[in-house]
């Protein structure tokens, strides 16, 4: 018997005696579905420079190859969020949907581009030229276009909207702009497809944001309709906000429409999920698990580019992390955690969540990952795939086509 084994059989009784329905929790885990970004896949750095990669991806094509690879080995990631400017050039949707199936994953969330033409100084949806207003409600429609012939059902809006001196701007004006172009896109929205819509807390305005908190985009989303839901990015709130209460309320207000996955110390860091503070992300995961049907549409997504780490390892990795932190919530004994809750045994509640949180869960995963035909370890099996030598001799240093750069 090998040691993964071993160590599984271990685990699954020790939980089963926690009264966890051990193969419930691994049918949820091979149903997880996390989708990776095609910026994700190019070259990126930071407010003062783009750095190149060897073998960073410039086209879609190349983005789709990447995320096709992350999806071979995680058996988790099979969709692509796409930024429209940055991957989709005029006519050429069919083909991409095309090559995409060639490579078994699909299109994802689509994100129109609103923050990168000259036009944009002065805000997008806010700008106070009704021509530029009228501009980016036309590349929204745009989008939605794309969206239904790629077979995507996510319009995933952010605005870089906002002022960076006192006096600026009308605040309220602004609030009506906003509304009114979003009305308008919603207003073109299939059914079935949702619009997300996105806060930040600041930048690149910082003076103001216009949509700064979840409050804000709740409220946007209500003007609209129930297609209109709020995502959630973990590096778009102010430090020590807690996360895990705003996605259980709009949870319970069937608002919550997705997450962009990443983590910070700072402020909007794109750092690996779960490397500076893995409880949170165990919390919000605790959350969606206690919230059962409510969580059914919430789409998972990551929101990372790494100047640093090699890309797609950084990718799988942080795939990994995200398993780890759904398994340790599905851990969780949720009968227990309610009944210490009723009784106001404050310790016992909050011991039935960490014991679920330092449970190593890492066999539970190597399990479902034999049992999905995966090798255990999706990052050595890259490795050992030599697809990023090839990736590095083939494409080698370029000038950057798209992504953040
Ligand atoms: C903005 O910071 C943001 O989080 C939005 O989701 C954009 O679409 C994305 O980053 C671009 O990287
Ligand atoms: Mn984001």
């Amino acid at each position: 018997m090998s040691h993964c084994q071993q160590a599984y059989d271990l685990l699954a009784a020790q939980l089963t005696d926690r009264g966890v329905d051990v193969e419930a929790v691994k049918a949820k885990l091979k149903a997880q579905h996390i989708e990776t970004p095609s910026w994700g896949y190019a070259d990126s750095g930071t407010r003062f420079k783009t750095f190149k990669q060897a073998g960073a991806a410039i086209t879609i094509e190349e983005k789709l190859a990447d995320a096709a690879m992350v999806h071979k080995v995680t058996g988790v990631c099979p969709t692509v969020a796409v930024h429209v400017l940055w991957d989709f050039k005029g006519d050429n949707i069919s083909d991409v949907c095309a090559y995409a199936d060639s490579l078994g994953v699909k299109i994802g969330a689509i994100n129109p581009t609103l923050f990168q033409e000259d036009c944009y100084l002065g805000g997008s949806i806010t700008n106070v030229d009704p021509k530029v207003r009228r501009h980016v409600v036309q590349h929204m429609l745009d989008s939605i276009e794309i969206g239904k012939q790629a077979g995507s059902d996510l319009l995933s809006l952010w605005f870089a909207d906002g002022t960076n001196y006192p006096g600026q701007g009308d605040f309220r004006a602004r609030k009506h702009w906003a509304t009114e172009c979003l009305q308008e896109v919603y207003a073109a929205l299939p059914p079935g497809m949702r619009m997300l819509v996105e806060y930040k807390l600041f930048e690149p305005g910082f003076y103001h944001t216009d949509i700064a908190d979840w409050g804000m985009a709740y409220v946007l989303c209500q003007h609209c309709g129930p297609q209109a839901e709020v995502l959630v990015d973990l590096g778009h709130h102010a430090r020590g906000v807690n996360i895990e209460h705003i996605v259980s309320f709009l949870l319970d207000e069937g608002r919550l429409g997705g997450f962009h996955f990443n983590d910070a110390r700072y402020a909007d860091d794109d750092l690996t999920t779960g490397s500076v503070n893995p409880y949170q992300v165990f919390l919000i995961y605790c959350e969606l698990v206690k919230a059962g049907e409510l969580a059914r549409n919430v789409a998972y997504m990551i929101d990372q580019s790494h100047g640093e780490k090699p890309k797609l390892e950084a990718m799988i990795q942080t795939v990994m992390s995200i398993q780890t932190a759904y398994a340790k919530a599905l851990c969780v004994d949720y009968q227990r955690l309610a009944e210490a809750q009723a009784s106001g045994n404050i310790v016992d509640a909050e011991n039935t969540l960490i014991r679920a949180f330092n449970t190593d869960v890492e066999p539970l995963l190597c399990q479902v990952r034999v049992e999905m035909g995966l090798d255990p370890d999706p990052l050595a099996a890259y490795r050992a795939s030599g697809y990023q030598a090839r990736i590095e001799a083939e494409r080698g240093i370029r000038e950057s086509g798209g992504g953040l750069g």
